[in-house]
């Protein structure tokens, strides 16, 4: 017990996107339609909990496409895939359903139409994370990447009068515009998108974590290691000056972060079920705490449709996590 933890306060908005909830949607949907198994291409959000729930209904996570066999039902994950991948697909003849958020596609749609035009590309991400790969091969060259201010006085464009930037969409607002600043001062002529393509969950969620931060003492986001937005929440609590902690599951609390602590802040990254909050909330009362609060914050009601071929059934799947 910690008599000190007098409060925990709920980030809002927090947890699932529109984005997370489509995509595993999709995968119960072709379940219920199809039956198991269904192959997925990649994590279809990086979330632990979630893979392991839809791992338990059928689902079987792959990264290669020559370990899908022939005939199978394919699902593309939320982040999105490279056209190569999308081909591969195509010609090894899956029945496919693509969860790429709705989000994300635009972003492909806006680099395929530049690069028409005659466009480059610089676009601002993390090296490795799948949606980068997936936008960043929506071409076959002209699409350089940097990660910091740093690769911006590197990178090397063949020509600057057809520049443009694209972002991925869970980043850092505020790196991203640092990034972003910088590579206008470099290319002036850069042609930029409004509001970067940080999507809104990411901007809501870190907007309601610069609000709680300063009113608490420490701040449990829960996410998975893999999960970027999550992992930027947590960081962003951190360069706020409040000590900050990412858990996957409420087991991975350690009762010494809250030695000392009298209100403890509570969020949870757009592919973390609410459920996980739940057990986490459980846990701190464990520890002491008395009350729990909502914060007030956005009401995000966005949804987006399901893919053609799972809408029609309009009988929800058993059990669709949340
Ligand atoms: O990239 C996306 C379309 C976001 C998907 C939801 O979050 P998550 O944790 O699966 O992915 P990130 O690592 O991109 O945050
Ligand atoms: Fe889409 Fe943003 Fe969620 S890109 S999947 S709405 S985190």
């Amino acid at each position: 017990m910690n008599p000190n933890i007098e409060e925990v306060l709920l980030a809002e908005p927090r947890g699932f996107c529109a984005g997370v909830d489509r995509a595993i949607e999709i995968v119960e949907r072709a379940l219920a339609k199809f039956g198991a198994p269904i192959y997925v291409r990649h994590e279809i959000v990086h979330n632990t909990y979630v893979v392991n729930e839809l791992k338990a209904k059928g689902a079987i996570f792959i990264e290669e496409l020559s370990d899908v066999p022939p005939g199978a039902t394919l699902v593309f994950s939320a982040h999105g895939v490279s056209k190569a991948v999308e081909q591969e697909a195509r010609d090894r003849g899956f029945e496919i359903f693509d969860a790429t958020c709705p989000l994300v596609t635009k972003v492909h749609v806006e680099v395929a139409k530049l690069a028409k035009e005659g466009y480059e590309f610089i676009m601002i991400g993390h090296k490795g994370h799948p949606e980068v790969e997936g936008t960043m091969g929506q071409l076959s060259s002209g699409i350089h990447l940097v990660e910091d201010v740093a690769d911006v006085a590197t990178v090397s464009p063949l020509q600057t009068e057809k520049l443009a930037v694209v972002t991925q969409t869970t980043l850092s607002v505020d790196d991203a515009a640092e990034i972003a600043a910088a590579v206008r001062a470099r290319f002036p002529r850069v042609r930029e998108p409004k509001q970067q393509d940080i999507c809104y969950a990411t901007q809501n969620r870190q907007d309601a974590v610069k609000i709680m931060s300063p009113q608490v003492d420490l701040v449990i986001v829960v996410g998975s290691p893999t999960s970027s937005n999550s992992n930027r929440l947590r960081e962003l609590a951190q360069r706020l000056g409040t000590e900050s902690y990412m858990v996957d599951s409420a087991d991975e609390l350690k009762a010494e972060w809250f030695e000392g602590k009298g209100r403890v802040g509570l969020t949870a990254g757009a592919s973390a079920p609410e459920v996980l909050v739940r057990e986490v909330i459980d846990r701190v009362r464990a520890f002491g705490a008395v009350s729990v609060r909502k914060m007030d914050g956005i009401e995000e009601t966005i949804k987006f449709p399901l893919p053609k071929g799972l809408k029609l059934d309009d009988i929800p799947p058993p059990g669709h996590i949340s």
